[in-house]
């Protein structure tokens, strides 16, 4: 890779390096935080001098020289700007990398780590746009951190289902049922075949239907499915609330009802995710992450955080679940960038591979796998390229996709179940499925009729 050059840095005249913030020497220790940042200078802000900014404003400094840095010690806890890239075919966008002492972040906290690293910094005058792009948690660190209590193995173990993805659905309209109404589609679809249904990310207690009358009704449904069925069931209870201690009684209502697994939003904030893993763990529940609210700063290319960072602070916070990314649903999604999350969420080692968005080996630490969920305007129709994009270990969720099935929710999700068993076999017989998908589909399809309607009215593609 070409390091950029900067005469206002070989002469010595960028201040932030005066200030040790930019050292292109620097030998990275395996204990050091190192984050990727993709910077846009401001017009006339040499790049290496905006690096060094970065590095400065997330770690010790500020907007002049404090006599009192000579009363620490300076020089270990200055972040270092290391090396500075540009980025392939971009104009003025810059790869920054800067090392980070592992001193600088308190054990265990999510909060502190980002008070720091998603700071003051990004509204900083010298960029235009700045973006976290990607960061190497070292194996040090992670380990004061307690990742997810039940992950794939245990998860699966509880629920007894190996060699196939989970099947789950999102309980539709968004808004507005009754709780008996609610819980009659939780009943229909885990009793057609999926594992799991769930509260949508923006239902928790309104007028229409409060809580605890939605969790018992939920909880009937569940309990006679599995009577129904012989099979363990869920339904993720949604306790996003308010205040911590109304989460606190919600999630303790659950539990005591028989519920295996809770839910929580993204927007609940970092801390409070922290202390509902620990809930969970301590309780034996199963706790699932939707990402309400991501995209209001992962989407943009040039400005925000990467979603992969996101995937790492949340395995390192202990959720059990995470929506991750379709591809090919309704929502927007890169192949790449979406196969680049789900390896950061499941696999034991990372290594560098630009391609996918990862730009650092990192070793997790014995922290244990977070399940990948896809959700979002997907059907039974495109379980062929599902199963191929996303694997194995994730739950495929299916709320217009079940809900809107014209023979009703038990028909949907017998369709999705059967379309999903058809290319797991087919897969483990060595098919192409991928290519012969639409026919494994149509032949699965004439001897099963709510597959048929299914395809008849969504399209196999
Ligand atoms: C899906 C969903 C999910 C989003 C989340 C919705 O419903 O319930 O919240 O998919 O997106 O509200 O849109 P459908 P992501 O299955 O009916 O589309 O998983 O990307 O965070
Ligand atoms: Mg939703």
């Amino acid at each position: 890779r070409t390091r950029i050059k900067s005469e206002r840095y070989e002469a010595g005249v960028i201040p932030y390096k005066k200030m040790g913030y930019w050292d292109a020497d620097y030998t990275v220790k395996e204990s050091d935080v190192l984050c990727l940042f993709r910077v846009t200078p401001q017009p006339g802000v040499d790049p290496i001098e905006a690096a060094a900014a970065i590095a400065g404003e997330s770690s010790t400094a500020t907007w002049t020289v404090v006599w009192t840095d000579l009363l620490t010690a300076c020089d270990v806890y200055r972040a270092k700007a290391y090396f500075v890239e540009e980025v392939p075919n971009t104009q003025n966008e810059f790869f920054a990398f800067i090392a980070y002492e592992c001193d600088l972040f308190e054990e265990g906290s999510i909060a502190n780590l980002t008070a720091s690293i998603i700071g003051n910094v990004f509204g900083f005058k010298a960029v235009k746009c700045l973006r976290l792009e990607d960061m190497r948690i070292p194996y040090a660190y992670l380990k004061t951190f307690i990742g997810p209590a039940a992950g794939v193995i245990v998860e699966r173990e509880r629920l007894d289902v190996f060699g196939r993805p989970l099947l789950g659905a999102t309980v539709k309209p968004k808004l507005g049922l009754s709780g008996k109404n609610y819980g009659r589609v939780v009943y229909e679809g885990l009793k057609g075949g999926l594992d799991f249904l769930k509260d949508d990310e923006n239902i928790n207690s309104q007028p229409f239907m409060r809580w605890r009358e939605r969790y018992l009704y939920v909880m009937e449904g569940v309990n006679k499915a599995a009577a129904k069925t012989g099979a363990v069931k869920g339904s993720y209870l949604n306790v996003t609330a308010a205040t911590m201690e109304d989460m606190y009684e919600r999630a303790e209502f659950a539990k005591q009802i028989g519920s295996v697994i809770i839910m929580i939003d993204l927007v609940i904030g970092y801390t409070a995710i922290q202390s509902m893993c620990i809930w969970g763990r301590k309780n034996d529940t199963i706790v699932h992450l939707h990402r309400a609210g991501h995209s209001s700063y992962t989407r943009q290319k040039n400005h925000g955080v990467n979603f992969r960072v996101i995937c790492k602070w949340m395995r390192m916070s202990g959720v059990d679940h995470i929506h991750a990314g379709t591809v090919v649903g309704k929502l927007e999604g890169d192949p790449n960038a979406v196969k680049g999350f789900y390896d950061t969420l499941l696999l034991t080692t990372l290594k560098e591979n630009r391609q996918l968005g990862i730009f650092f080996d990192m070793d997790w630490a014995s922290l244990r796998k977070c399940m990948p969920v896809a959700s979002g305007g997907i059907h039974c129709g495109q379980m062929h390229q599902l199963t191929h994009l996303l694997g194995e270990d994730v739950v495929l969720q299916f709320g217009g996709g079940t809900i809107g099935h014209p023979d009703g929710i038990q028909s949907g999700a017998t369709a999705n179940r059967v379309a999903l068993e058809c290319m797991v076999l087919a897969k483990n017989e060595g098919r192409d499925y991928l290519k012969e998908g639409v026919d494994i589909l149509k032949t699965a399809a004439k001897d099963c009729r709510p597959l048929q309607t299914a395809l008849d009215l969504w399209k196999a593609i």
